[in-house]
């Protein structure tokens, strides 16, 4: 008896912007993720205006599955997968993103991608908005500081819901909405929402505008499926990082909820369909004054999500200190090294028991259905002469992770539909935009530099996951 339930969804997670290449064509439009370039750890990617002739921008051509999906997905349906997450590109279907009428090529490439999907009983699970919003929607009208975006956005989600509504049942609204939590760096505002701020703007209560836009049409979003198909499941989708206290000490304690507060509010409005009080004290304290009419807390009310996809990777951990005396958490300053965990080559805390955790932490505060939709190690395979790549990291990382998972169920009783480990093919790294920040189970032959042949080959990891889905972990 393994434990999961028998139509648990196995299967591998991926995003439209950093695997399939082909940016301009079939009619798609220019993204946010199509104007930065490459950075690596520790070198920001830069952000550029517009397409600039001669920069490296690695999501131009990805890993080319907009032509070789067929025969990633026949690698997929090898390894077993019961359910396939990629996203949506929005400019695909809605170039600019504020046409009032869709692009049918973009249209028939996901019928078409779904329909390889459906052909060996992979079940597509989509994100609408993974890190790819239109540039047009950022230099036009500013990215979602503007309340227009809403009804972009929610024109967008019915079209792909209506015409997709008999091939995918299972939806997220916005890839990992908390990570602009992180305002202070330019990453996360501009992939999540489409920011650029000003110098010496005042960057908090933008933020907040921003993903104060994005639940409600979010919300929205959720009403709109549910009128057009009730069979439909919309879920929210939170990067998952809990943050623990670095002492036992009671100030230690207090600045880790604060900083679960601040980075994980957005759950809240999602699940229960209003701001959290400490939120809202918050602001007033510090003088936000947001633009959040009677109408938007009646569309959040009536938009609560069905369940709740997360991404886990790594634990985080911070520390009272004597120059914040009110224990508000800065992302950018407030996290510190946990001295009990191994990190990875990216300084990623390698913590499996965090995502028993989170997996009870969730289950706690909100009783939804939970989904693991991202979790895996990025790290720097070798490739040997003969094609083979030995990633036993990968696996130690994995096999891990799937055991405390595996207790959350077993022991604590947690509802969890799925897991779909990240960039079940290597991919283009989203913080970094290197190629050889690797988390696949197939290697890609494809460099930093863009040098390559985009050959596929399954790593070692390949046969031990196809092994732990045909078992449904039982010997994990
Ligand atoms: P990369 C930060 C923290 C946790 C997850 O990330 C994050 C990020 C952003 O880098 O992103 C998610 O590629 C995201 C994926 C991304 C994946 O994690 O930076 O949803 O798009 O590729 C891994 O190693």
């Amino acid at each position: 008896m393994s434990g999961f339930k028998a139509d648990f969804m196995w299967g591998g997670a991926v995003a439209a912007h950093q695997l399939e290449g082909g940016w301009q064509e079939g009619g798609k439009g220019i993204s946010v993720a199509d104007v930065m370039t490459a950075g690596a750890h520790g070198v920001a990617r830069e952000i550029t205006d517009g397409v600039i002739a001669g920069k490296n921008y690695p999501n131009h051509d990805a890993i080319d599955f907009y032509h070789r999906y067929k025969d990633d997905i026949k690698l997929f349906a090898e390894m077993g997968f019961k359910c396939f997450r990629t996203s949506i590109a929005w400019t695909r279907i809605f170039p600019l993103g504020d046409e009032a009428q869709p692009n049918e090529a973009g249209l028939q490439f996901y019928d078409d991608l779904f329909d390889e999907c459906l052909k060996y009983g992979i079940e597509p699970v989509i994100t609408l908005s993974h890190f790819e919003m239109p540039y047009h929607l950022v230099t036009e009208y500013g990215g979602w500081r503007n309340r227009k975006l809403i009804d972009f956005f929610v024109r967008f989600a019915a079209v792909v819901f209506t015409r997709y509504q008999h091939k995918v049942k299972y939806w997220m609204t916005f890839n990992e909405i908390n990570n602009q939590a992180n305002y202070h760096e330019d990453f996360a505002p501009f992939t999540n929402s489409g920011l650029k701020y000003q110098p010496g703007e005042d960057r908090e209560p933008v933020m907040y505008q921003a993903a104060h836009y994005e639940l409600v049409a979010s919300a929205l979003a959720v009403k709109a499926a549910r009128e057009i198909n009730p069979a439909l499941q919309i879920g929210c989708m939170i990067a998952m990082c809990p943050i623990y206290p670095l002492t036992c000490a009671p100030d230690d304690m207090m600045m880790a909820m604060n900083a679960m507060h601040r980075r994980y509010w957005f759950t809240d409005v999602h699940v229960r369909g209003k701001y959290p009080q400490h939120l809202l004290n918050y602001f007033a304290r510090r003088g936000f004054d947001l633009d959040i009419t009677e109408e938007d807390r009646q569309a959040l009310t009536e938009g609560c999500v069905d369940y709740i996809g997360f991404s886990y990777y790594m634990s985080f951990a911070t520390q009272a200190t004597a120059d914040n005396p009110q224990l508000d958490y800065d992302e950018s300053k407030s996290l510190v090294s946990n001295p009990y965990v191994q990190k990875s080559d990216w300084g990623w805390q390698i913590d499996p028991v965090g995502l028993r955790y989170s997996l009870n932490w969730f289950w706690d505060h909100y009783q939804l259905p939970l989904f693991i939709v991202e979790n895996g190690f990025g790290a720097i395979d070798v490739q040997q002469a003969d094609g083979s790549v030995d990633d036993s990291y990968r696996i130690d990382y994995m096999a891990a992770h799937i055991s405390e998972m595996k207790k959350a169920v077993v022991e604590d009783g947690v509802d969890l539909m799925g897991y779909t480990p990240w960039g079940c093919i290597d991919l283009v790294s989203a913080g970094t935009g290197e190629m050889k920040k690797r988390y696949g189970f197939i290697y890609v032959d494809k460099n930093n530099d863009g040098s390559g042949t985009l050959a596929r080959s399954p790593k070692k990891s390949f046969s031990w996951y196809q092994n732990v889905i045909q078992t449904n972990a039982e010997y994990l």
